[in-house]
């Protein structure tokens, strides 16, 4: 498991490479170019230049989360195939600089939800939530602009000023978009884009729907393991990849997390996993912690257990931490809580190595 850590960018991260350096057991940087708008060209002197900053701190530059995908791939558009050539493209300047893995998410108009940027917990911390009813009683586009205005003076990564200017517009384009239409569309892309990702030596890893399900009436397929199955078949190549990320499919607790980890790494479709706990509440509602088993509904050790016991040798971050310790930073990305949680996966992974090293089987599986 390489462990990595990401960063927005010098301009546009308040956490600094050198303080990112001193985590321990830390490899590289999950990367990207946050200025550059979804559907456009990636230059390979902004990627080579980000490359060699990474460098310099003696940290890897492998994976890109995320290069979004232009409204017009979703919605299955005639426009689409110009953004699918800049994809392309973009796929190809990034082998060029040894990137291996490209994060990228399918849906439609936002990127993650919450109703709260930070909620403030017991202790003092403070954390992104997701309350139902406020989330499905507000107009999305207030919904925006309350977020934008919490977000500490940082644009949030998928709620891109330029593309959410055109909310109004997009809603009514998406009215007649179905799930299976979202397949179509989904599979339309991939087939163009991964045999170009294959002969780059590049996986391409699409991460789940966050929440699970469809928000303000708008089609959300990323969602379970029946459906990312069917996106693995969509185009049957080992390019065609998933982003596990526990936070995402968690909310909905009939997804197994443990168990879908443990079914995609075996059969070698996870290049890429996002961990973090989250507290559900009976109604629906969740709002994220630490990574820590007894903070959370999710079961962080049986997660790592069944990464380790399928031998995954990916790439993993931790995904939004807590605001703790007076930190001021993007909403879900500051150093402490994300650099507390790389220790606890880390911890909980260097005891499972042992137990391997004695002989022991520890994965306990109760899937049937
Ligand atoms: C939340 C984050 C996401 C992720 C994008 C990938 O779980 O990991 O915002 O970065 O959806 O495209
Ligand atoms: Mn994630």
């Amino acid at each position: 498991m390489k462990v990595s850590f990401r960063w927005f960018g010098s301009k546009d991260d308040s956490v600094s490479l050198a303080h990112i350096k001193q985590i321990p057991g830390i490899e590289g940087i999950v990367g990207t170019l946050p200025d550059i708008p979804a559907g456009e060209l990636w230059p390979l002197d902004r990627i080579s230049a980000l490359k060699e900053e990474v460098a310099q701190y003696g940290l890897k530059l492998e994976v890109i989360e995320s290069v979004n995908i232009h409204e017009d791939i979703k919605l299955g558009l005639p426009t689409r195939d110009h953004y699918i050539e800049n994809y392309i493209a973009t796929i190809r300047n990034l082998s060029q600089i040894g990137i291996k893995v490209i994060c990228y998410n399918f849906m439609p108009i936002f990127d993650w939800i919450r109703s709260d940027l930070a909620k403030v917990l017991a202790d003092g911390s403070s954390v992104l939530a997701y309350e139902k009813a406020k989330v499905e009683t507000v107009d999305p586009s207030i919904l925006f602009g309350k977020m934008e205005g919490e977000a500490n003076g940082f644009s949030l990564p998928g709620w891109e000023k330029e593309r959410l200017k055109l909310i109004k517009e997009l809603f009514e384009l998406y009215k007649e978009v179905t799930e299976e239409d979202l397949f179509e569309n989904l599979k339309y892309f991939l087939e163009k884009v991964i045999p170009v990702a294959e002969e780059c030596g590049i996986k391409m890893a699409i991460h789940p729907d966050d929440p699970p399900w469809s928000v303000f009436g708008l089609p959300r397929i990323v969602t379970n393991k029946e459906n990312m199955l069917r996106i693995i078949q969509l185009v049957d190549s080992p390019s065609n990849g998933l982003t596990i990320c526990s936070g995402s499919l968690g909310a909905n607790p009939e997804n197994n997390i443990p168990e879908i980890m443990k079914y995609f790494c075996e059969i070698d479709r996870v290049p890429f996993v996002h961990i973090r706990n989250i507290k559900l509440y009976e109604n629906g509602d969740f709002e994220e912690r630490s990574h820590l088993n007894s903070d959370g509904s999710l079961d962080m050790v049986e997660i790592v257990k069944s990464l380790h016991a399928a031998g995954f040798t990916g790439y993993f971050r931790p995904d939004h931490g807590r605001m703790i310790w007076d930190e001021e930073a993007r909403p879900g990305y500051g150093l402490y809580d994300r650099a507390l949680g790389i220790m606890y996966i880390l911890g909980i992974w260097d005891n499972l190595e042992n137990l391997k090293k004695e002989g022991v089987k520890c994965f306990q599986s109760t899937i049937s």
